[in-house]
């Protein structure tokens, strides 16, 4: 059943390879829309707009990010990274609304997995900040939501939420946080090959999928909500976590994985 398992989900990814995988096509703030960053376009010389507040990545084709990289510079805000040139406004206890999108489709429905949000202070001009530098703080995450007979071994997760809201997640603002520019790193893990790195130890070749994207905010107002330690984004993960390594093929399961452990830190108990 396993290997039957594992020969769906090879045929699945062959499909997604073909297909792409997927970035960020647009966000919206405080009722404004901006196009996101286009890296299949870049590839083709398009330049970086100094008008969106998603960051720059050189992520041709919307590709994962492998545990091998989770210690790198690129698991902050994906491949070779800068920041956006602005910082879109923002009111704290708001809602900042992401769209992913790639080649006619969010992202593929077979990649399921968690959607995790962090934040991070930029201390000052976020297009000035240095992705090494930022400590971040998880806002909110969501992960296995419930069974579903169209796959009842993995069963229903964020990530198909996602795929079923055309690709749109909204993403909280915490109430009162102090005025400032920050950078918002939402991202989706896809744990359809996370059994690859059962046994294998930190930061192996193959395993579960990061697609990190960043977006800059600037909040307004009075609040006094501050945000105070955090962890670097390259010290998130190792990969070898239980969160990161689950066989979500496992038919015994009957698509329910209510245990599922997220990997990374606790949710900021101030966030929500
Ligand atoms: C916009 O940001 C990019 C990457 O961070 C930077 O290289 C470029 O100089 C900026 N452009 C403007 C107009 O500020
Ligand atoms: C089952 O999963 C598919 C693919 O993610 C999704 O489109 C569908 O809405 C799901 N059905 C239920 C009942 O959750
Ligand atoms: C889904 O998103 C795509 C890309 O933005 C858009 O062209 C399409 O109209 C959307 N579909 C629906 C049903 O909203
Ligand atoms: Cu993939």
């Amino acid at each position: 059943m396993l290997f039957q398992a594992s020969f769906l989900v090879l045929l699945s990814s062959l499909a997604s390879v073909t297909l792409g995988h997927s970035f960020l096509e647009k966000v919206w703030a405080n009722g404004m829309e901006y196009k996101a960053w286009d890296p299949n376009a870049g590839a083709e010389g398009t330049p970086y707009p100094g008008n969106t507040p998603s960051w720059f990545t050189t992520n041709k084709g919307g590709n994962p990010l492998k545990p091998n990289t989770f210690n790198t510079r690129d698991i902050v805000c994906a491949l070779n990274s800068s920041p956006g040139n602005i910082s879109a406004p923002i009111n704290a206890g708001s809602t900042l609304t992401v769209k992913w999108w790639m080649g006619g489709q969010p992202f593929p429905p077979t990649h399921w997995g968690p959607v995790v949000n962090y934040i991070a202070a930029c201390n000052g001009a976020c297009s000035k900040a240095n992705p090494l530098d930022l400590k971040f703080l998880k806002l909110d995450q969501k992960g296995w939501e419930r069974t579903n007979t169209s796959y009842p071994a993995e069963g229903y997760w964020a990530t198909n939420e996602l795929v079923d809201n055309n690709g749109t997640w909204p993403i909280k603002i915490p109430e009162g946080l102090k005025a400032g520019e920050y950078v918002v790193r939402h991202e989706l893990i896809a744990l359809h090959v996370a059994f690859e790195a059962q046994g294998k130890g930190p930061y192996y070749t193959d395993g579960a999928e990061s697609y990190p994207q960043c977006v800059s905010v600037k909040v307004g107002g009075t609040g006094t909500r501050v945000i105070t330690g955090g962890v670097a984004a390259a010290a998130l993960y190792k990969g070898d976590e239980p969160g990161m390594t689950i066989n979500i093929h496992d038919s015994a399961s009957g698509g329910a994985y209510p245990n599922y452990e997220f990997p990374g830190p606790a949710v900021w108990p101030l966030a929500g």
